[in-house]
């Protein structure tokens, strides 16, 4: 029996078109009853994938309803655009539901159209009574996932090393900085549907410059000299960005994947030896794999799959994909979080011709993490398990698993010391409004450690970053994803010292003071300066629509400053070079 979960309950013995009727009633009584997923919740889960565009291998399945070669190319590229994300590329599910044939061929068109129409309210978008889907795009995307699904290419050394690129020789950069910035307080931002990353100046806030990388670059992360800023599209394409050059550029690239999200260099120096900006790491969706580079030029040296067995119930996984990636302080090891097998690998890289990796199973969907403030659990969401698992980066094992809100979504997570219960991790939540705090101290506050010890109302779900910062008393939370822009085009902010009083709204969007040209103004991700005075946030419309970044003092709370310029172009993510540099947040 596949393991993963079916679509719909047992299968009512209907002629479909009486499940027609059933369903069509069902389905326009969901459509009523159930609240239509979110717009920018969409946008989010079924953010274009970069397999879109890339040749498969296709087969028809005589038993699936005929389609044409046009409206097959057609439903591929929506599949690809609108539901991969959620699906999975070879239709396995992760956080939305199995589509493989074996499943939808007993479903039949007519079931599958009222779902794709009409959505369920486990999250799946009412596709067509949102207008996103034509009646006829959704009866085409019903037989499409009743054949079988196109499988992309893999992508190996050879794929890898034809887009390798070493722009900047290591032997012909600069020997000291070239330039006057104060590049700990650069923040590297990302230009979402550009293919570029801002660099802006945090004293000044003036833009550095704005350098090409992959499509949708999805994180910035720094080498352990502060020096490098490698970042990663979602293309797969990794970009190493020289911050010394007179004006900080691209000095290598590769493309390690056809879509990823993760990027990280080695960070250990210890009794083990030296091994600080020696490898960098990529981890892609796909190709499921993970490839170790030299950490000077991106040469691509080792490259590891990740297909395997599901944490649990021990069901093969053909495209777990690589999520989370960050590098341990305490030994010469990867961190590599692996969302559908629900594991993560702790990769020994001290010696990569007999690669050492120790397995640890916590639960399914791993997504983004942090760590707590001694850098030494990481603390990962399960998000479609509502849990975070605590890694003991030094002991090499599971510290915890933790149950928390629906669908937590940390970003890194926010670390403060608690009034009551000491050091604590926090995280908010896309499908509810809470705020989760774990204790992450064993040791001094035992009878906190990996417990949620306190649940802060937030403004509604669609949370997405929260952050602190060790000099500042407040707590910051966006909320990009809810269905109401007053909520969706602010943030909330927190007094460590008084958590019991609520939560202060801050409008950054009307701060902003942005033209009424129709843009969504969704505020995102939370990123305190490298003096921890200064909290700046994206301010994120469409391609066409005018965006900003905007800066608030964290002492008074008040506007500081607002950066707008029409390169500015969906800005969403933004990395302090100092903050990332030593896992401040
Ligand atoms: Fe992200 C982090 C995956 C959609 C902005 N995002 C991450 C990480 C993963 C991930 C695995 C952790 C990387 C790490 O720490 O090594 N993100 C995904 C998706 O699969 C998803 C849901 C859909 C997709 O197809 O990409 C997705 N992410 C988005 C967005 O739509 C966001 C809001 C805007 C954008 O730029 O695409 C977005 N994700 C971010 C940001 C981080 C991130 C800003 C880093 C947060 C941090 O503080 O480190």
């Amino acid at each position: 029996m596949n393991a993963s979960r079916t679509l719909f309950g047992p299968m009512p013995v209907l002629a479909p078109l009486a499940a027609v009727a059933i369903f069509a009633a069902a389905g326009g009584a969901f459509a009523q009853e159930k609240k239509d997923v979110a717009p920018g919740d969409v946008k989010y889960h079924a953010a274009p994938s970069a397999l879109a565009g890339v040749p498969m291998v296709e087969s028809r399945n005589p038993k699936a309803p005929p389609m044409t070669q046009a409206e097959f190319d057609t439903a591929r590229q929506i599949y690809f655009e609108r539901c991969a994300g959620c699906h999975g590329v070879l239709r396995k599910g992760a956080t939305g539901k199995a589509l493989t044939p074996d499943i939808t061929l007993a479903r039949g068109s007519d079931y599958l159209k009222v779902f794709i129409a009409y959505g369920s309210p486990a999250g799946m978008p009412n596709w067509q009574t949102s207008g996103e889907m034509t009646e006829q795009e959704v009866d085409m995307m019903a037989r499409y996932i009743q054949h079988d699904p196109p499988l992309p290419p893999e992508y190996g050394l050879e794929d890898m090393k034809k887009t390798w690129k070493v722009i900047v020789p290591p032997e012909q950069r600069p020997k000291k900085k070239m330039n006057r910035y104060n590049i700990e307080n650069i923040f590297s931002t990302t230009l979402r549907d550009t293919g570029e990353v801002a660099l802006v100046d945090g004293d000044t806030k003036q833009i550095i410059n704005i350098v090409k990388t992959g499509y949708a670059v999805h994180i910035s992360r720094l080498s352990a000299s502060g020096r490098y800023l490698f970042v990663i599209g979602r293309d797969g394409k990794v970009n190493m960005i020289d911050l010394w050059m007179e004006k900080p550029d691209n000095v290598a690239e590769i493309r390690v994947g056809l879509e990823a999200r993760s990027v990280d260099t080695s960070k250990y120096k210890g009794k083990l030896g030296d091994f600080t900006d020696k490898y960098a790491i990529a981890g892609s969706y796909w190709p499921p794999q993970y490839t170790i580079m030299n950490g000077d030029t991106l040469e691509p040296l080792k490259i590891v799959g990740t297909r395997g067995m599901v944490v649990g119930t021990q069901e093969y996984h053909p495209e777990p994909r690589v999520a989370s990636i960050v590098a341990s302080h305490f030994k010469p090891e990867f961190v590599v979080n692996v969302k559908e097998t629900g594991k993560t690998l702790l990769v020994d890289y001290s010696n990569l011709d007999a690669l050492k990796t120790t397995e640890i199973g916590s639960a399914p969907f791993l997504h983004d993490g942090g760590w707590d403030a001694t850098k030494r659990y990481f603390m990962v969401a399960a998000n479609n398990s509502n849990k975070i698992a605590a890694i003991d980066a030094r002991d090499g094992k599971l510290a915890a698993i933790t149950e928390v809100g629906k669908i937590p979504h940390p970003g890194r997570g926010a670390n403060f010391v608690h009034p009551t219960f000491g050091p604590v991790w926090a995280t908010g939540h896309l499908g509810d409004e809470t705020i989760s705090l774990i204790g992450t101290d064993p040791v001094k506050h035992k009878a906190y450690a990996f417990k949620q010890v306190a649940k802060l109302t937030g403004p509604g779900g669609g949370a997405l970053f929260i952050k602190s910062h060790p000099k500042s008393t407040h707590l910051y939370s966006d909320a990009p994803l809810n269905p109401d822009p007053k909520i969706s085009q602010s943030v909330v902010v927190f007094d460590i010292r008084n958590l019991d009083k609520g939560y202060t709204v801050l409008p950054i969007a009307e701060w902003a003071g942005l033209p009424d040209d129709g843009g969504a103004k969704r505020v995102v991700q939370p990123e305190f300066n490298k003096a921890g005075d200064e909290v700046w946030f994206a301010v994120w419309s469409a391609k066409d629509k005018a965006s900003a970044l905007v800066v608030v003092d964290d002492r008074t709370l008040k506007l500081k400053a607002v950066i707008k310029d029409p390169r500015l172009i969906t800005p969403t993510g933004h990395f302090n070079v100092y903050n990332t540099q030593n896992d401040v947040y």
